[in-house]
């Protein structure tokens, strides 16, 4: 089973000789705004902030990206803070399948703003410039070498003043990794998450995502050239930071 009709995850429920690698297709799909809220910590605070921090910096005619936007939920979070005149926005993923159920989402509950939704990779897909980027959980699932070259990427397409919104999974500093996976691991099974589960489930991540620390990710930001950037979040080991070019 990978999900019940009311699209509960259960994608790891069952014993898998062979866990293969988590990949973003039907079956994530389904069960997607269940298996985020109940595995990443602060997933709703930070989703609901997006709106909020959107309302603070954006001006009339403002240029948002969501990039790896998965079912847009960052996207609708500003669509609620800000009326349809005020902003364009350009939602881009990866997965196809995610693509496709964000627009009919994005279709039904802001029918009126203006808002694409396209497949296409952070990587080398077109960025028109932006006043705001969003990258909620996505940079974690490229390879840690292609990492700078990203966020030089997005600096580049950012206008002056323009703010990057970035969320990441976060690697503890040394001698405080492992309490920090530990208590995720308490918050999955709090959730409802069986043993299997997160075992499974680690199996499947383990070589796709690997995550940095707080501290590279603001060096990085600062040798892309922001000017400031700063946490602004941290929820185990869950983090969010604003930069700004
Ligand atoms: C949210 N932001 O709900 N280019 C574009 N998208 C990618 C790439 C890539 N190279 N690699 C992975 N993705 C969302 C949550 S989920 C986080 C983001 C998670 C996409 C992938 O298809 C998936 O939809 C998303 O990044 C990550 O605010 O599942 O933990």
């Amino acid at each position: 089973m990978t999900h019940d009709a009311a699209g509960r995850d259960a994608l790891f429920s069952t014993p898998l000789d062979e866990v293969a690698d988590f990949s973003f297709d039907e079956r994530v799909v389904a069960c997607f705004p269940d298996m985020i809220r109940r595995s990443v910590p602060g997933y709703a605070q930070i989703i609901s902030m997006a709106g909020v921090i959107a309302a603070r910096y954006l001006k009339p005619g403002a240029q948002v990206l969501d990039l790896g936007c998965s079912l847009g939920a960052a996207s609708l979070s500003i669509c609620q803070q800000l009326p349809p005149q005020h902003f364009s926005l350009r939602a881009v993923d990866l997965s196809e399948p995610m693509v496709t159920r964000a627009r009919e989402m994005l279709e039904q509950q802001a029918p009126r703003h203006r808002i694409e939704v396209e497949v296409g990779d952070i990587r080398d897909c077109p960025l028109p410039a932006a006043d705001m980027i969003m990258v909620n959980f996505t940079l974690q699932f490229l390879d840690p070498g292609e990492r700078d070259a990203v966020i030089d990427r997005l600096f580049a397409a950012l206008k002056p003043g323009g703010v990057l919104l970035l969320s990441e999974k976060i690697a503890g500093e040394p001698g405080e990794e492992q309490l920090l996976i530990e208590l995720h691991h308490d918050f999955k099974r709090a959730n409802g998450y069986s043993e299997l589960e997160i075992s499974q489930k680690r199996s499947a991540l383990e070589e796709v995502m690997i995550p940095d620390r707080l501290s590279t990710h603001h060096q990085r930001l600062a040798a892309a050239g922001f000017s400031r950037h700063q946490s602004w979040f941290q929820y185990l080991n869950f983090a969010s930071i604003l930069a700004f070019k």
